[in-house]
């Protein structure tokens, strides 16, 4: 039995994209996603889970269950729906309905600016690649401050390594491209620029409320004892984890990431150039950031690997089609004995304690933590409403558990959001990937509270973890 604080947030996570729906509706300007998917012709991002007309329905869901947090985020195209310039009063004045609702309920509300749904007209202009994207981009926050001053918690983005591996490296998000590793670290790098410029001028502008980032870490492991498997782990961790809280909690990237970012570069016919001014950005924001948002739902075991880049996501469900192996870093492997998903995820929940051990060691200025994605992609079961989803809750009570530990050990973590609150669309595996605590018939939008959902009332109504 473990006990979590009195003030924890018990929070459900959801995103613009995958859960509002309504892509074409109240005046939404285009995102690259909108094409690509119609373009694959696998799944759409409608009606997702039409968060965008039952919002109502889904807070007072969270007020029955016990639910006191939300994340979610606002689609920078339903605002400027080409970017930047024309405002879209129905876009400004839906997120002011949602956020006063919530608060109505006594929700605590993180807000996140870009949840991978940059708009198509920037998008096309080369997304992070290109720097004026930055200047939209702290100009669409410097309008969301200023507009929503009831936002207590504000994210500047959410997850800056997937969205640069996923676009450039796997190809499996817009624009597809695969195995450009200068890209990739360009998109990293300029998005923390962005990222560092936003967190500046909040606190230069005295804007009221907190901010933070959301990086998505997922912990490396050696697959063996081996110098060369030590080295692989090394280097993956260098490019998804320690790139970006150098850049965040550092003032500029410590010369052992730099070293293993020149590695890779190497070994994939890779370059990079940073101006020397966004050092001084990173210089000014290190100690700006609030809280850190972690999303963890893995870890992984990395092996040298030396071959060429020969990456398959599993986007289906079938168990043991994945594999990832890229040139200059390392291969993930499957460790014998460990259990995952049917989407090949690690479930390995000690690798979230040695996570937060390892930030408050390395990068003391954290602050504070939030876990601000954790959850089971699984493929629930509905039998006349229904839903015993026992794997699921396993799964978040030891991940909660190693959150126990890590808060009994020092670290300041004060919240957790599950992913996600109900089922929504999942961008790379479309509608049969379910996360969440109520489950979403996606033909009739009806809601229904999971075993898991019920789970989590009594762990939030209890603050411990049977
Ligand atoms: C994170 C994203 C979420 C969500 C989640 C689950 O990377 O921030 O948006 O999708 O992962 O991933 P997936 O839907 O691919 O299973």
């Amino acid at each position: 039995m473990k006990k979590l604080p009195e003030d924890f947030i018990f929070g459900g996570a959801t995103a613009a994209y995958q859960a509002e729906g309504a892509t074409r509706e109240g005046g939404k300007g285009l995102v690259a996603w909108d094409t690509f998917l119609k373009e694959q012709g696998r799944f759409l991002a409608d009606p997702a889970s039409d968060f965008y007309h039952r919002y109502p329905e889904d807070l007072k869901l969270c007020s029955m269950f016990g639910i006191n947090g939300i994340r979610l985020s606002i689609a920078w195209s339903r605002i400027f729906p080409e970017g930047k310039g024309k405002v879209n009063p129905e876009g400004v004045e839906f997120y002011h309905k949602v956020l006063k609702e919530a608060k109505d309920r006594g929700i605590k509300v993180f807000v996140t600016l870009h949840h991978f749904d940059t708009p198509k007209a920037l998008f096309d202009q080369g997304d992070f690649l290109n720097r004026d994207n930055i200047d939209a981009f702290v100009d669409y926050a410097k309008f969301c401050f200023e507009e929503y001053p009831e936002v207590e918690y504000w994210t500047t983005f959410n997850e800056i390594y997937p969205i640069a591996t996923n676009q450039y490296l796997l190809g499996i998000f817009p624009p597809g491209i695969k195995y450009d590793l200068s890209k990739v670290i360009m998109c990293l790098h300029n998005m923390m620029v962005a990222h560092s410029r936003t967190v500046n001028l909040f606190k230069e502008n005295g804007y009221s409320g907190q901010i933070g980032v959301v990086h998505s870490l997922e912990t490396k492991y050696p697959a063996s004892d081996s110098p060369e498997d030590i080295h692989a782990a090394f280097l993956d961790d260098a490019l998804s984890i320690r790139f970006l809280l150098d850049a965040t909690y550092k003032g500029g990237y410590s010369k052992e990431t730099l070293e293993a970012l020149d590695e890779i570069c190497a070994a994939n016919n890779a370059s990079y150039e940073f101006p020397e001014e966004d050092f001084i950005e990173f210089e000014k924001s290190k100690d700006r950031n609030d809280y850190l948002g972690i999303n963890h739902y893995q870890s992984h075991f990395v092996k040298a690997y030396n071959g060429e880049n020969a990456i398959h996501h599993n986007g289906t469900g079938d168990k043991g089609t994945g594999s990832y192996k890229v040139k200059g870093i390392g291969e993930r492997i499957y460790k014998e004995g460990l259990e995952r998903t049917d989407w090949d995820w690690l479930i390995y929940p000690e690798g979230l304690y040695d996570l937060m051990m390892r930030i408050k060691k390395d990068y003391p200025n954290y602050k504070a933590i939030y876990i601000t994605e954790n959850g089971m992609g699984y493929k629930d079961t509905f039998d006349h409403g229904i839903i015993m989803d026992k794997p699921r809750i396993d799964y978040i009570r030891k991940y909660m558990s190693s959150l126990a530990d890590a808060i009994d050990a020092g670290v300041n973590v004060k919240g957790y959001f599950l992913w996600s609150l109900m089922d929504v669309f999942s961008w790379s595996n479309g509608y049969n990937k379910r996360y969440g605590l109520f489950f979403v018939d996606f033909e009739t939008q009806e809601r229904y509270p999971k075993e898991s959902a019920y789970w989590y009332k009594q762990l939030a109504e209890t603050k411990t973890i049977l």
